[in-house]
């Protein structure tokens, strides 16, 4: 079974559909290439000094660059894509919010051996979420092609509700039971937490460049470290709306405020500039 594609037209609840079910799906070319092409020139000069991965799993021969809110602007209309946070909001519906979990480009070298198959979710600690309990929705937009040959993400569909269990890849018979999301550049793999994959084997000459954008529930840590990723005068430059997605908002009643209980957007803003409740709506405790 392969990995499902839909068209670019296709809405969030068709997309929602196919996430839930397979934990993967491909949105065929979301992005037009004139985006992809104007993130890859903003972001080329960083990736370039980015040193390799410092262990077998990130890749040592995988670039992994961040802070692409900081880096590049253009990526913001991926970032905050509106097809994209609506899935987003769907898959994650039971939490409070969602928040940017983490934006790295992921650039696999040449000769680069494949990435062990695993669940995003293992982040978190290894906590074991209960199946049908969603904490994070991914993005991977194809910066280049993406081809079995390239290094494609290889995934299980199907795989999201197995037990845990280290070492996938190869089935019983010792067959590869991953699939290549094989895709044309400017399209998007969505993808969940829980669903089993890993970077795929790069056997061309070429570097395969994925943008890795993820989504995680307010009451999680982030990945990525937006508040010190990006810096307080650029953030100081961004729209209300990003910043908010980026973590600049209560995660859940009372978490996250800052110092006498206030917005945490009035960190960039300043004192008295946000009308936002910090502790947000105040649940219905029970009894
Ligand atoms: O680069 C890819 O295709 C996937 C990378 C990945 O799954 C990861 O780093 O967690
Ligand atoms: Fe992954």
């Amino acid at each position: 079974m392969g990995v499902d594609h839909l068209p670019p037209t296709a809405d969030a609840e068709a997309i929602h559909d196919v996430l839930l079910r397979d934990g993967a799906v491909i949105v065929d070319r979301l992005a037009s290439t004139d985006l992809i092409d104007a993130i890859s020139a903003e972001m080329q000069p960083y990736i370039d000094a980015t040193p390799g991965g410092g262990d077998d799993f990130t890749g040592r021969n995988t670039r992994r660059s961040g802070a692409i809110v900081a880096r590049s602007a253009s990526s913001h209309q991926l970032v905050q894509h509106e097809t994209i946070l609506d899935v987003t909001a769907r898959l994650l519906h039971r939490a409070k919010s969602y928040q940017l979990h983490l934006t790295q480009t992921i650039a696999i070298g040449p000769g680069s051996p494949a990435q062990a198959i695993h669940r995003d979710e293992w982040a978190f600690d290894f906590f074991e979420f209960p199946s049908d309990h969603h904490v994070q929705c991914n993005t991977i937009w194809a910066m280049t092609d993406f081809t079995a040959r390239n290094g494609a993400t290889r995934l299980i569909p199907g795989s999201q509700s197995d037990p845990t269990s280290f070492g996938r890849g190869l089935d019983d018979d010792g067959n590869d039971e991953t699939v290549p999301a094989e895709m044309a550049k400017g399209s998007c793999l969505l993808y969940t937490g829980k669903v089993y994959h890993g970077g795929g084997a790069n056997e061309s000459d070429e570097t395969r460049v994925g943008l890795n954008i993820t989504y995680n529930v307010g009451w999680l840590r982030q990945e990525e470290n937006q508040y010190l990723s990006v810096p307080a005068d650029v953030a100081a430059t961004l729209p209300d709306d990003l910043l908010r997605l980026m973590g600049y908002r209560i995660g859940a009643y009372a978490l996250g405020y800052i110092d006498d209980v206030r917005d945490p957007l009035e960190a960039i803003r300043g004192r008295g500039t946000t009308e936002a409740q910090a502790f947000g709506e105040q649940p219905v405790l029970p009894g």
